[in-house]
């Protein structure tokens, strides 16, 4: 069995980062420790959160999983507490890799054009190196203009493939860009293999309403399906159709919260997956 490390935040209620992570790799059958950067009452998009950073944890940890010849097949990384953090998440990975363990890293930082609560204005220029460790990255449209520093403003088509193309070629790294849209019913993703400088896109019909946590649903359950052996394309096709299944559930339940995503009845989809499809 594949064990990976996944390395984000504990948000106690709020249905996003490990929350959503762990139940979602463990429908792909996927072992996942995990690794948490901050624990939160809630996430940062309630007020009065509370916020416990555990910065100081990272080198302890990692001193007992080198003694303890702790090797991972692959690493997730989602919300980061600290810039400091950066320096030892690169050096676990560094220290833990098993195999050319699978690295994918989600940006997650920022949405509808601003940085989240408690991100200062030079916090993408670290992400940035983060991003450089990575084989994917899973910008939303909002992180992808932090990482390149430019305006958050409508880009054509032939742009934005020009923007995401600037990103790989910065970071080395294939590149998922999440909420892509050109027609007002479709949403999706574009994908930009480096390797074979390919870019591809997958859309599914757009709900109308919108919920907190729907990137994190989306790269928990790419790097899952990456993971398992599926290409970055049908990873791409297979976390659009969750996200979107999810949303659905979301908006079909009227007993649903504003702060999360329903993605629990949808998980069996991901259980059901056959790597022979
Ligand atoms: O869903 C991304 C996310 C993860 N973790 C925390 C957040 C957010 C988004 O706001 O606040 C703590």
């Amino acid at each position: 069995m594949k064990k990976v490390l996944t390395i984000q935040d504990i948000s106690c209620v709020g249905q996003c980062s490990l929350t959503v992570a762990l139940p979602i790799l463990s429908s792909f059958g996927i072992e996942t420790a995990v690794l948490p950067t901050a624990v939160l009452s809630t996430h940062t998009a309630f007020k009065n959160f509370t916020f416990c950073d555990l910065t100081e944890e990272m080198p302890k940890i990692l001193k007992v999983w080198k003694k303890e010849k702790i090797f991972f097949d692959g690493f997730y990384t989602g919300y980061i507490g600290s810039i400091q953090q950066i320096d030892y998440i690169i050096q676990i990975m560094d220290s833990t890799n098993q195999n050319q363990a699978i690295k994918v890293v989600d940006p997650c930082m920022a949405d509808y054009g601003k940085l989240y609560a408690g991100f200062d204005r030079d916090f993408p220029k670290y992400m940035l190196n983060l991003c450089k460790k990575a084989d994917v990255i899973l910008p939303n449209f909002t992180e992808l203009c932090f990482l390149l520093d430019v305006e958050y403003k409508e880009y054509s088509q032939k742009e934005l493939e020009a923007l995401v193309k600037n990103l790989s070629d910065l970071t080395n790294a294939s590149v998922v860009l999440t909420g892509v849209s050109f027609a007002e019913e479709k949403l999706g993703a574009m994908t930009y293999h480096r390797n074979e400088d390919r870019i591809s896109y997958f859309f599914t019909e757009r709900v109308d309403a919108m919920f907190h946590g729907t990137g994190d649903c989306f790269a928990s359950a790419f790097f899952g399906a990456y993971v398992k052996g599926f290409s970055m394309e049908k990873s791409t096709e297979i976390a659009c159709e969750f996200t979107y299944r999810s949303v659905l559930s979301t908006e079909q339940d009227q007993t649903s919260h504003w702060y999360g995503v329903h993605f629990e009845p949808n998980l069996k989809y991901l259980t059901n997956l056959n790597t022979e499809d």
